[in-house]
């Protein structure tokens, strides 16, 4: 087996032995009363119905374990995966949509979980490759923009573990569109640059009903699984 297929092999295995749900939460006080091993943590965010849930049923290669629904507003707790029962290594974290279809009070437990979360190694942010950035996706980049400066700020006091990175979703539908779906994806790019320029520069493109060429996997899950090995320094 080449380097590069044994590589593939270990990122896929990471993600695929046993994932189990862990447990479910509706305010913070709550998370950090529950015994959790101490591992890195991933939290998947965006507006309602982005794909959030599917991306994460994707990444630990289930159907169902994380309920999707293409009724907005389905994800209503903070849910906790590990992606193996018997010798975890990390935690997927899914939320509820933020938006005008979105669930407000998850504002509240949201800033409460970023701006706390030792563990936290990456927070990242869909968007629909075919909407482009929304009025509520620009304020959380903003937001997680200036989270990023006053932390590196006050260093000295305060530890600032996560990056924050885009993931556009949904690509099967921007990939049947007749104007330039290149143009749109360095618009969204360009737009994110601008916002938050502490912002991991490089957009991950997926779709959770088309397979990637030549692999076993859908589109981008097997680059987002390496962002989070690199983030989680799990390999
Ligand atoms: N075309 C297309 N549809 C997708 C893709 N991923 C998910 N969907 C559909 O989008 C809808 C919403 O998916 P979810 O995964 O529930 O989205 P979510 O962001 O978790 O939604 P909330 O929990 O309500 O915020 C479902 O009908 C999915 O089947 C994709 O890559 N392409
Ligand atoms: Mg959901």
């Amino acid at each position: 087996m080449s380097l590069s297929a044994t590589r593939n092999r270990l990122v896929k295995d990471l993600f695929c032995a046993h994932p189990t749900a862990v447990a479910q939460f509706n305010n913070y006080d709550a998370i950090k009363q529950y015994p959790f091993k101490k591992l890195p943590e991933f939290l998947f965010s965006g507006r309602a119905n982005v794909g959030k849930s599917s991306l994460i049923n994707e990444l630990l290669s289930t159907k169902t374990l994380v309920r999707s629904s293409s009724k907005p507003g389905a994800t209503k707790t903070l849910n906790f995966y590990e992606p193996s029962t018997l010798d975890p290594k990390f935690y997927l974290v899914d939320g509820p949509g933020y938006g005008s279809r979105g669930r407000p009070e998850w504002g509240k437990l949201f800033m409460d979980y970023a701006n706390d979360r030792s563990t936290l190694r990456r927070i990242f942010i869909l968007v629909n490759a075919s909407h482009g950035l929304k009025e509520s996706d620009k304020l959380m980049l903003q937001d997680l923009h200036s989270l990023a400066l006053s932390s590196t700020a006050a260093l000295s006091s305060r530890v600032f573990p996560f990056s924050f990175q885009i993931v556009l979703t949904k690509v099967d539908e921007v990939v049947k569109r007749k104007d330039a779906p290149s143009e749109l994806l360095q618009s969204i790019q360009s737009e994110v640059h601008k916002l938050a320029p502490t912002c991991m520069p490089n957009m991950i493109l997926t779709s959770t009903k088309i397979a990637a060429q030549g692999g076993d996997s859908k589109v981008g899950i097997h680059e987002l699984r390496e962002c989070i090995v690199e983030a989680g320094a799990l390999l």
